[in-house]
């Protein structure tokens, strides 16, 4: 059944359509892609079977099931990468849909036999669809539910920012699909996309549900499409239910068809699982004891052997090849679609219906059955044509000719934008790190040029208190249709113009993290989707990182590319209150791959980071998916990466010096010294960020007790730590004089010195670089949070003070008492 609300929406269709029903399959081309259907469920389960019963597994453990999870979307998958995407589309798969996906791009040629029969294992095809790591062609990497289905959706934002730009070449718009799992609609982050989506006039976007009414613990609540349809409808998507396949729908037609089809709406999701598990026989016993009439009820179901029974009430919307292509093929506008499709789990496996079968795997004597069935000879499971009832010759000119296939590389490049220099440094003696960003930002877009033109900005409505308002005063707000601010019209005084226009370049988002993450990946992805390099840059509140790390995660681990600026940070927000403060950050910065976190003190230093960042994003990495990034400086930079900025509204005397190249390369690389310690120096004060104020005064109070105090800037504990392991690796390789920048550092350190790190974070961020070259350490930061003072008082109160610094200092290094020091508080 298709159940299409089009006409009941106000809105017309916009923009570019499809040609309605221009590509509905020939008879014989169904029949292919039956075959296919076959052929693609077969594989999928025989590449589960394999990695479990056949390839030799030393640890002994099962490799994952999937099976029965896969199963479900075989027949939407067959229908959509062999008859209905185009070439533009990009699609996220449900993470369990692997299997079927690479199955579907073995068939196409984009996948091997080799990684399929390394199925999960050491660099074999992956159990979730990574953009990354899988060779096949992936668009949007998936595994934590929830994430991929909200990235089609920004991703489509992304087309509209480029379009409405005019970068990149003039292609048709693709559709950017999700196909999405019923227990996967639990995840929140999915509702803040929707909303999102609404307010930013979303097209262009499908969402296919895969109503197999089983998670993977449970069988899902009764009720749920009806939920979402209603909910999906109140934010302007069209809803299309695909329930039941064309024999349920001939059998409906029946005498007495008119009861099942009651009966059916009436039973419940465990019900129907668990009569799909046990079979024909089953069905026949339930049906004829809920409806037999002795009439025409009864004689319908008698009508029919165990399994014909059995593939009658299995016969759902998602399983009916023909209706699910004519369903897709008629969408006629941009709008976005929500399609509720019913399926089995494990459909056309002995695990389907079974509410434990998430994991469940088939037995060797089952998928001996499942062979026979399909014809398959021992030997001949990965033969593509295998078992096919149609000649190889007419599926091979089939796969031949699939749109999907037709322009050949589905992924894009684009240029390089050139970088300047140097980007200049704000003039003012005293400035936080988050003003000078907003100075520098502000300069960019005033002086213009190519890599102005393409950066594009983004915050979840923290735009003015992350200081982008000069960026966006000059540069605008994007949207498709302009927007006029109405203060402005009415000449009503404000600092900020906040008028909407297709030119603009500030992506406004809502309060909600996971999306600002979501929109970086997004379009931090956008040379490869769309073939238009643009240069992200999102600001947040330091401590909401944590609110969307697993979208930051996910952009990282997608290769996404992009800048995160994120202030302010830690309790030096001081009177904004312990809501607010941020402790572990530093320590996300250091273990996110694919981010390179900085804490600059100063705006110079901000400003060399900033230029670098434009830089290093736009790095590409090995363009060979098998080969590990080589190591030349220790840090891997040649592959490029996102960047994470840890900036503060704390106001401080700026140094006002000249940055020469060496310190330049320094500040990147992740330290300098401010005061290089002398022969006989005890003590060595590290800061990071903010504190540098109390890190000079501890200097200062100590310089008449201890000898040749030394003052180590550290920019980026990040960098040093990941040059310092990987320095150490090489030379565990072999390569003996491997050194890192933090051991050059740390050379001008005597052996007996003692180090005393401290930042406005968790202390271990510095803690480990007494593990360097020995250094007798202690590491001062914030470990306790929720406090409200001044910046003094909190200092004070978390031991992150100038006195605290002399403190450690005094227990670590032995010597006379530090005259200046004062009692600590208790
Ligand atoms: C964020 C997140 N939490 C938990 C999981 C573990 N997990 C994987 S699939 C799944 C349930 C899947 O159910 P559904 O979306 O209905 O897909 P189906 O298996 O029915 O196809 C869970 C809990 C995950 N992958 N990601
Ligand atoms: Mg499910």
């Amino acid at each position: 059944m298709v159940k299409s609300d089009d006409r009941r929406h106000d809105s017309p269709p916009r923009g570019r359509t499809a040609d309605p029903g221009a590509h509905v399959p020939s008879a014989r081309d169904l029949a292919v892609l039956r075959a296919l259907e076959r052929k693609v469920s077969w594989l999928s389960a025989w590449t589960i079977h394999h990695a479990n019963h056949v390839r030799p597994n030393a640890d002994g453990l099962k490799v994952g099931g999937h099976q029965a999870s896969s199963a479900s979307l075989s027949t939407i998958m067959t229908a959509l990468y062999f008859a209905v995407l185009r070439p533009h589309d990009r699609v996220a798969v449900k993470p369990h849909a692997s299997p079927i996906f690479h199955a579907i791009q073995y068939l196409l040629g984009h996948q091997t036999r080799e990684k399929l029969e390394a199925y999960r294992g050491y660099k074999g095809a992956q159990s979730y669809p990574s953009r990354t790591k899988d060779i096949d062609d992936v668009d949007f990497s998936t595994g934590s539910v929830g994430l991929g289905v909200a990235q089609t959706l920004f991703a489509s934002l992304v087309q509209d920012y480029v379009r409405a730009h005019k970068f990149g070449a003039d292609t048709p718009d693709g559709r950017m699909i999700a196909l999405v799992g019923d227990a996967e609609m639990d995840e929140g982050n999915i509702y803040e996309a929707l909303l999102e989506g609404w307010k930013q006039g979303l097209r262009n976007c499908w969402w296919i549900l895969d109503y197999n009414r089983q998670s993977l613990d449970a069988v899902i609540r009764e009720g749920l499409p009806a939920r979402l349809e209603a909910l999906f409808r109140a934010f302007g998507w069209e809803v299309v239910t695909l329930k039941y396949g064309r024999k349920l729908m001939e059998a409906f037609a029946e005498p007495g068809g008119e009861r099942l089809r009651e009966w059916i709406d009436r039973a419940p999701n465990q019900l129907y699982s668990a009569l799909t598990f046990q079979g024909g026989a089953a069905w026949r016993k339930r049906l004829l004891d809920d409806l037999g009439d002795q009439g025409d009820v009864t004689a319908l179901i008698e009508r029919r052997s165990d399994d014909e029974l059995s593939a009658l009430m299995t016969n759902l919307g998602g399983h009916d090849l023909a209706s699910l292509v004519d369903t897709f093929e008629r969408i006629d506008h941009d709008r976005p679609v929500l399609f509720i499709t019913y399926t089995i789990k494990g459909y056309g496996l002995p695990l389907a219906g079974h509410k434990d079968n998430h994991a469940g795997l088939m037995t060797p004597a089952q998928m001996e059955t499942l062979r026979a069935a399909m014809e398959v000879r021992p030997g001949h499971e990965w033969d593509r044509f295998e078992g096919l009832d149609i000649a190889p010759a007419e599926v091979e000119a089939f796969l031949g000719r699939v749109p999907f296939n037709a322009l050949g590389a589905r992924r894009f490049a684009d240029a390089k934008l050139e970088v300047p220099g140097a980007l200049a440094v704000p003039k003012q003696t005293a400035l936080s790190t988050q003003q000078g960003f907003g100075l520098i930002m502000a300069e960019i877009a005033r002086m213009g040029g190519p890599l102005a033109d393409r950066i594009v900005t983004t915050s979840p409505d923290v735009t003015v208190s992350t200081n982008l308002g000069g960026w966006v005063n000059r540069r605008g707000l994007f949207a498709r249709e302009a927007v006029a601010d109405l203060f402005r019209q009415e000449r009503i005084p404000s600092t900020f113009d906040w008028t909407f226009s297709p030119k603009g370049q500030h992506m406004e988002l809502g309060i909600a993290e996971m999306n600002l993450f979501s929109l970086l990946s997004a379009l931090g992805l956008s040379h490869s989707l769309f073939g238009a390099r643009l240069i992200p840059v999102g600001t947040l509140y330091d401590p909401f990182i944590e609110r969307g790390l697993d979208a930051l995660n996910y952009a990282c681990y997608q290769e996404a590319r992009f800048i995160l600026v994120a202030t302010p940070s830690g309790l030096t927000l001081a009177p904004e209150g312990g809501a607010h403060q941020s402790i572990a950050t530093p320590l996300i910065g250091m273990a996110q791959d694919g981010l390179a976190a900085f804490e600059p003190a100063y705006v110079d230093e901000l400003a060399v980071v900033l230029r670098w960042a434009f830089e290093h994003l736009q790095r590409e990495g090995t363009p060979d998916f098998e080969s590990e990034p080589e190591e030349q400086n220790w840090l891997r930079d040649e592959t490029g990466g996102s960047v994470y900025l840890r900036l503060s509204t704390r106001t401080l005397e700026q140094p006002g010096r000249v940055i020469d190249p060496a310190l330049e390369r320094d500040i990147i690389e992740g330290g300098y010294w401010v005061r290089r310690p002398g022969p006989n120096a005890e003590i060595v004060v590290v800061y990071t960020g903010v504190v540098a104020p109390e890190a000079i005064e501890a200097v200062g109070l100590m310089a008449e007790d201890r000898k040749d105090v030394g003052l180590l800037a550290v920019t980026s504990a990040d960098r040093l730590n990941a040059g310092w392991t990987a320095g150490a690796r090489a030379r565990e390789r072999g390569l003996v004089n491997a050194r890192s920048h933090v051991e050059r550092l740390l050379d001008a350190v005597p052996r007996q010195c003692g180090l005393v790190t401290v930042l406005d974070g968790h202390p271990a961020t510095l803690g480990w670089l007494g593990s360097v070259a020995g250094h007798r350490t202690r590491a001062l930061g914030v470990e306790h949070f929720g406090q409200t003072g001044t910046i003094a008082d909190l200092y004070r109160h978390y031991g992150i003070d100038a006195n605290a610094i002399v403190a450690a200092a005094q227990s670590i290094s032995p010597g006379r008492p530090i005259r200046h020091l004062r009692a600590l508080e208790a």
